[in-house]
């Protein structure tokens, strides 16, 4: 098991002010691709046909077959021992904040609650006339791409490059960042902004800034600690759960 420092055992043992920021790396062991490992989602599919709004008003039913692809893949994946970690720390520690890039639904589905999404939600859809978004779980969905009641077509409620992200959600996040004494990056290649400045930001402000990955990356010289492990084996030694 990777090594763990005395002194983050007994910051995560105290347990106040914790905040973590995963990436795609902590569903990996759940079966979900990751984007820019080996066989990820951006292997064979070009990030600019598949997500950004250029791609969507070019191409909406290839966006959608991309889309609920990844739906039905998610669907039939659950959470994995270091979702399950960081859901019991958060019921035992209420001022614990988690702070997600990935729209797979498997921290919620963990028993996290309040989980500050960065980049939206897989099932969850926008109308592009109305703007009004709703859950939407159809796997497969009927019609591709799908169309809204009122004849528009309906988008993945989801943050693409070059769409802000929802402002309420990064302002908790940064209010958390600021705030923690520990920060977790874990399972995130810490490429993508304004996410990847979180970690940066905590450590401005004071935090124990750790990595949690199962390679460096380029947040890895900044880290006071870097675990080199699988998520679903370093949380749960990690977070005593
Ligand atoms: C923005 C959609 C303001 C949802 C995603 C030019 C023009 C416009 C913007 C930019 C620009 N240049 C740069 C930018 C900013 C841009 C950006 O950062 N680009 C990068 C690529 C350089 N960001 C944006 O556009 C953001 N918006 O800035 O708005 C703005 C507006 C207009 C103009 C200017 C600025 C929007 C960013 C959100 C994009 N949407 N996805 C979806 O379909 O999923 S991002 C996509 O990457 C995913 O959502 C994912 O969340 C995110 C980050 O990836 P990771 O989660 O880190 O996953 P990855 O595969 O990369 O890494 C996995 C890691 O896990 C690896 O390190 C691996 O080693 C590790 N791992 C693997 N297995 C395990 C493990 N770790 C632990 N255990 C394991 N078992």
């Amino acid at each position: 098991m990777a090594a763990i420092s005395a002194r983050l055992r007994d910051l995560l043992g105290r347990g106040r002010r914790v905040a973590a920021l995963t990436g795609a790396g902590i569903s990996a062991e759940s079966g979900v691709p990751t984007f820019r490992s080996p066989g990820g989602f951006w292997d064979n599919e070009s990030l600019l046909d598949l997500a950004t709004p250029q791609g969507f008003a070019r191409d909406p039913r290839r966006v959608w077959a991309w889309y609920d692809a990844r739906r039905r893949q998610v669907s039939g994946c659950a959470p994995n021992a270091g979702h399950l970690a960081l859901a019991s720390f958060g019921r035992n520690h209420p001022d614990f904040r988690l702070i997600t890039q990935n729209v797979d639904g498997l921290h919620a589905a963990a028993g996290s609650a309040g989980v500050i999404l960065l980049h939206g939600d897989l099932f969850r859809v926008r109308c592009t006339e109305e703007g009004t978004s709703r859950e939407d779980r159809r796997v497969p969905l009927p019609e591709i791409p799908p169309r809204c009641a009122c004849g528009a077509l309906l988008r993945p409620d989801v943050v693409w490059f070059g769409e802000v992200l929802p402002e309420g959600a990064m302002q908790e996040a940064t209010g958390a960042a600021r705030r923690s004494k520990v920060f977790l990056s874990i399972g995130t290649s810490a490429l993508v902004y304004p996410a990847a400045a979180l970690p940066e930001l905590a450590k401005r402000h004071g935090a124990y800034l750790v990595e949690i990955n199962v390679e460096e990356t380029p947040l890895s010289p900044l880290a006071d600690e870097l675990i080199l492990g699988p998520a679903a084996g370093v949380l749960p030694d990690l977070l005593g759960t």
